[in-house]
């Protein structure tokens, strides 16, 4: 029987239970009525099922939260937070009582949606509904991936639930059917979702808008599907855990019908009580109605904390049980357990990058998709806990490794995973693998439908999690498909995303260059912007300086001829690169002395001190700008004596070299541009 299962509590008698369900109540309660601030009605109606699971199911040890085994627990409707907050207190978590008094305030542990990172036993950011359904359903990707690879028989060390509870709002999203859809078909038995079924959204009832049969849906997705009329009843809501648990096969559904607002007179089960504190008269007479004392806020019964703090007791030899199992195999598998500790921190194994290759001018052209296929083929077998794949696109984002089977659920050993046509679904997955630890998970699809997934990008980049993206197709130049797939404005979105790491490699060893630092980088996301179509080599013989380069963001590729002062810096990234070159030696004829300085990462070059910045750029000397994407940003990055040689509107539908000539991309306009800037900086002078 595995431990998950066995794992069991102290069940209170009913009065206990009540007494306990009301104290979240009133904590979630009296949280938002001090912030004036928050969203009282969903933890009020859900504070019953959230207690079932907690006390009853719940494998969490609140004085280790980052226990590899526990069960993890996701509120994807961040909106509730004071619960998860007041379970936390309750429980024993580090949040002191003092934090939930300064609910939503400057500095506070418990900030107005949940923040991974800044309180204990938040396991994922969430608060744009739906993504943190599909953090779950990664979660329990990565638990059945992590079990299959380090369980042996007699030996679950791997063995945990993933549980979600979710709103109407988590449901409506799009990415719960691309998530819920794809969790079905990977048959995540130990994915459990609670669903908080109050028929109450923003604008009122949910017959306005949401009248399907989500039961039914999900259903039909692959899922066990329960119904709890009652949401007080605990019994009823821990026999449908148990049932859930007990279903291995399939990912579980619980609808729970709950209350918004339960308790409160005039806005129970209404749309009052969604976004607002519930007001000093209607809290006294919530309080009032449900015997609950009045003053002072914030009440706890000592029998209810009491009965809540033996959460730590059992969260304690849970764990206890769990690490002497793990000694236990350990003893028997030395090199998997330490393996298995590898991995959990995250570190990366002796000579993981040994066998990456180096590529030769000879080996030209080259598209960078294609280079770094190589390059994953050359990692795979090294970093066994990379796994990943492409949203349908694996052929053309080149994101497979060879030999490492395919995740499905006759092979959840398979590292190759196909996300099948759901993008936002496949990032927030991605953060979800990387919430859990365990693996570096990555994703690809083609550079204009990062669209798609930009929700969890942003929440991957706040939350910090090394997630490695494959974009593919990077710019005008991949050319037929037009301007419904040729990305313009993308490159300057991501690179606006605080703590997101843009890197567009110029060639096949800058590609090679860039895998070696994501991989390296072990906080925050990484995208690799790559080409579709061929470039040359930029050999290692000739250019030494790559590999340092692209770790720096940007650097010198070549200066100016004869170690002259540079008269102009022409900067381009990815494909440009090339034109930049072209653009050198043809200015060099007409006796003008250019540097040109690859950019493969903005964000990192930002990052370097103002020594190495202003070595590669120095004020005052003219800078023109190659590339094919939003002109908009670089104007601001590299200061006022800059011209842009950009994309400013959607692109056409041709091949992609006659795409690239009509946009300027061309050695004559490069030369031409420079002239124009050196005349105006000749006119104005030097403004240093
Ligand atoms: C992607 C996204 N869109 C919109 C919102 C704003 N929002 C917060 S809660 C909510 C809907 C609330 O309805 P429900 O999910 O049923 O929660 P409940 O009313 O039960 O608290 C909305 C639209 C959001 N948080 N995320």
């Amino acid at each position: 029987m595995s431990s998950s299962a066995t794992f069991a509590a102290t069940i209170a008698p009913p009065a206990l239970d009540e007494l306990c369900i009301n104290t979240l109540r009133f904590l979630a309660v009296d949280m938002v009525q001090k912030a004036n601030s928050g969203h009282p009605g969903l933890p009020m109606g859900s504070a019953s099922m959230a207690y079932a699971l907690w006390d009853r199911s719940l494998k969490f040890n609140p004085r280790d939260p980052d226990w590899p085994d526990r069960d993890r627990f996701v509120l994807s409707a961040g909106h509730g937070c004071a619960l998860l907050y007041a379970l936390l207190h309750v429980t024993g978590y580090d949040l002191p009582l003092e934090e939930l008094k300064r609910f939503r305030q400057w500095g506070s542990r418990t900030p107005g949606h949940p923040e991974y990172g800044k309180t204990p036993g938040v396991e994922a950011t969430t608060g744009p509904l739906g993504q943190g359904l599909a953090n779950g359903v990664g979660m329990a990707i990565a638990e059945v991936a992590l079990a299959a690879r380090f369980n042996r028989p007699g030996h679950r060390i791997v063995d945990h639930n993933t549980y979600v509870l979710v709103s109407d709002g988590d449901l409506e999203e799009g990415i719960s059917s691309e998530a819920g859809s794809g969790a079905g078909h990977q048959h995540l038995g130990k994915l459990i979702v609670l669903y908080a079924d109050n028929h109450i959204t923003i604008e009122g009832s949910t017959e306005l808008t949401f009248t399907e049969d989500r039961m039914a849906r999900f259903a039909a997705f692959g899922w066990h599907v329960q119904r709890v009329e009652r949401s007080n009843d605990v019994d009823a809501v821990s026999l449908a855990l148990q049932n859930a648990r007990e279903e291995s096969g399939r990912p579980s559904l619980i609808a729970v019908r709950t209350h918004i607002g339960f308790g409160s007179p005039n806005k129970q089960d209404t749309a009052a009580a969604h976004g607002e504190a519930l007001g000093v008269e209607e809290v006294r007479l919530t309080k009032e109605g449900m015997g609950w004392p009045v003053a002072p806020p914030f009440h706890i019964p000592a029998e209810a904390l009491e009965h809540f703090r033996r959460a730590v007791a059992r969260g304690n030899s849970a764990q206890t049980e769990w690490e002497s199992r793990f000694k236990a195999y350990g003893k028997q598998y030395p090199d998997l357990a330490a393996e298995f500790q590898r991995v959990i921190d995250r570190r990366l194994p002796k000579d993981w990058d040994a066998d990456l290759p180096t590529f030769r001018a000879a080996d030209g052209p080259m598209a960078t998709r294609v280079a770094s296929g190589k390059a994953i083929e050359a990692l795979g077998p090294h970093l066994p806990e990379m796994m990943g794949g492409s949203a349908d696109l694996g052929p053309s984002t080149h994101t497979n490794i060879d030999g490492a089977g395919n995740f499905e659920p006759e092979n959840w050993a398979g590292r190759n995973m196909h996300f099948g046509i759901r993008e936002n679904a496949m990032g927030a997955i991605l953060n979800g693998m990387a919430l859990h630890r365990g693996l570096i998970p990555y994703g690809g699809t083609f550079f204009v439908f990062t669209d798609y997934m930009r929700p969890p990008m942003r929440l991957a980049a706040m939350d910090a999690l090394p997630v490695i993206y494959v974009f593919t197709h990077d710019s005008i130049g991949m050319g037929e498909d037009g301007p419904t797939h040729q990305p313009v404005e993308q490159l300057l979105g991501l690179r606006s995303i605080p703590g997101m790491v843009v890197l567009r490699p110029a060639d096949a060893n800058e590609t090679v260059a860039a895998w070696r630092l994501a991989v390296g980088r072990k906080k925050g996301p990484v995208a690799l912007v790559l080409t579709r179509q061929g470039l040359p080599v930029l050999d290692l013989v000739r250019f030494p300086g790559i590999p340092a380069g692209v770790s720096l963001g940007g650097y010198i590729l070549a200066d100016s001829q004869a170690g002259d002062q540079a008269e102009i810096i022409l900067i381009a990234t990815g494909s440009e690169v090339h034109l930049a070159l072209e653009g050198r030696g043809r200015l060099a004829a007409e006796g003008v002395k250019a540097r040109v300085v690859s950019m493969p990462s903005t964000n990192i070059f930002s990052s370097q001190p103002d020594a190495y910045r202003e070595k590669v750029l120095p004020t005052g000397v003219p800078m023109l700008v190659i590339e094919a994407g939003a002109s908009l940003g670089w104007k601001s990055y590299v200061g006022a004596q800059i011209a842009v040689i950009g994309v400013d509107t959607f692109g056409a539908s041709a091949p992609g070299p006659v795409v690239m000539q009509h946009y300027g991309f061309t050695v004559e306009n490069v030369c031409k541009q420079a002239h124009a800037l050196l005349d105006q900086h000749k006119e104005k002078g030097s403004c240093v």
